[in-house]
């Protein structure tokens, strides 16, 4: 296992649309553990592959309070199959945009149909937490950012942040 750098706004590939899986394998399992491992480091309760400047549909999760036992997830492939009408708010932050939160609005809960780390493939009816995270990694799969959920005028203001940050960076 290692533990891999995680990309940030303004980087391009966060913008990509990941490709699909199919078949997992020794190499996928091994991003999948680097990835688990990156995401407790961080630390965050999700991570996309892209996040890891891996652009392939891989997720991991860990939703578990801190006085809870682990609870790892893996989804190669996930797809959202059912979304409810029913609508929740979180405030939502990303390991790819440090220290910015704001509250989104989803469907509060979803069914995804993903292959796990053996390949088989499974089914979840997801609520609360998963269901907001799941999604946010979903999302990521295609390219999307939570900022993009939120008004123009908050997510151009987080932008210009972070592509100034970026630039002064590139000075030193
Ligand atoms: O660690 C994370 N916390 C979080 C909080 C609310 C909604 C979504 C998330 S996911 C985020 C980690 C991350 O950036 N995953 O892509
Ligand atoms: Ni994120």
């Amino acid at each position: 296992m290692a533990l891999r750098s995680i990309i940030k706004l303004p980087d391009a590939r966060l913008r990509m649309v990941s490709a699909e899986v199919e078949t997992v394998d020794d190499d996928v399992r091994a991003l999948l553990d680097d990835m688990l491992q990156t995401m407790y480091d961080a630390p965050g309760i999700g991570l996309a592959a892209i996040q890891v400047a891996e652009p392939v549909r891989l997720v991991v999760i860990d939703c578990a309070r801190d006085d809870e036992p682990k609870d790892p997830m893996f989804f190669v492939d996930p797809k959202i199959i059912w979304v409810s009408d029913e609508l929740a708010c979180y405030d939502e932050g990303c390991l790819s945009i440090p220290e910015v939160y704001e509250s989104v609005e989803r469907p509060a809960e979803c069914k995804v149909t993903f292959l796990d780390r053996d390949g088989a493939p499974q089914e979840r009816h997801c609520t609360g937490l998963l269901a907001t995270c799941i999604q946010h990694e979903i999302d990521h799969l295609n390219g999307v950012l939570f900022i993009d959920h939120i008004s123009r005028l908050k997510r151009s203001r987080i932008v210009k942040k972070f592509t100034k940050a970026a630039k002064l960076e590139d000075v030193v």
